[in-house]
């Protein structure tokens, strides 16, 4: 490929992954600081504009609960406090956070009210959760057969009715930037094994394909050569921010 038409293809990512960014941000959380995984990190949440962290006052295993579940990252193992991937910058959003448990999004649950709070950086809350429930198969890193892991078990998911909507809430559970295609008939080859989601019926809103409708766990009228797929715009979109949005447009 050419390098101008690198820049297009560059630039044309960077556009899909600010639309996929802005528009679907509010309420969002995500996992940062060192040490932080696709699936435990210091708790972020976006708020008017911009991420912010948690306080550890009254931080439970509740509230990890609905950050786990919420990221679509399976069981939570433990709450952390006391910064412990480091201390975030910018607003605290939430202190006191008070969960039951079975929220399905931390700004569901009981809180001070965003931005109140007594709280330093260091007292920045975290979560472990047990383990991402889906990823790509047979592709690249943001590409591929949709993959999802339930009862121990990686399976697939049915393409029947599956479309962009779905694509988008898997490209944002992955970090992938925005959905480009949603893919059928196994286009990136066939699975093994159990057949988990048939029928998924996502709005294009939800930060976790478990957040979607779909038959039930297993429940389906497919074989592996319905596989579905997704192609998201790219990897990237993680590592883009308002702070290096010049520099990856302008070089
Ligand atoms: C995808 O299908 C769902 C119903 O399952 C529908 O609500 C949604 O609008 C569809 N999205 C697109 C992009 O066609
Ligand atoms: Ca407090």
């Amino acid at each position: 490929m050419g390098c101008r038409q690198q820049r297009v293809l560059q630039f044309l990512t960077f556009v899909s992954c600010l639309l996929a960014f802005t528009s679907s941000a509010a309420g969002q959380i995500r996992l940062a600081g060192s040490g932080s995984t696709q699936c435990s990190g210091r708790v972020e949440i976006y708020h008017s504009g911009s991420w912010g962290t948690v306080c550890d006052d009254t931080w439970d295993l509740n509230d990890a609960k609905v950050v786990c579940r919420q990221r679509g990252c399976g069981i939570a193992e433990s709450a952390t406090s006391s910064a412990q991937f480091g201390p975030g910058s910018g607003q605290i959003w939430l202190d006191n956070v008070a969960c039951s448990g079975s929220e399905h999004y931390l700004t569901e649950c009981q809180h001070n009210g965003f931005g109140t709070h007594d709280c330093g950086h260091g007292e920045d809350a975290g979560v472990v959760c047990s383990a991402p429930q889906i990823r790509f198969a047979g592709s690249t890193s943001c590409s591929g057969r949709v993959e999802f892991y339930y009862n121990s078990e990686w399976g697939t998911v049915c393409d029947d009715n599956w479309n962009l909507s779905d694509a988008k809430v898997v490209c944002r559970q992955l970090g992938c930037g925005a959905a480009l295609e949603a893919t059928s008939s196994a286009r990136f080859g066939q699975g093994s094994g159990k057949i988990w989601l048939d029928n998924v019926a996502c709005s294009g809103s939800e930060s976790s394909l478990t957040e979607c409708g779909h038959n039930g766990f297993g429940k389906h009228d497919c074989s592996h050569g319905e596989d579905a797929g997704v192609v998201c715009s790219g990897e990237k979109c993680l590592l883009y921010s308002y702070q290096n949005i010049d520099k990856n447009v302008l070089n």
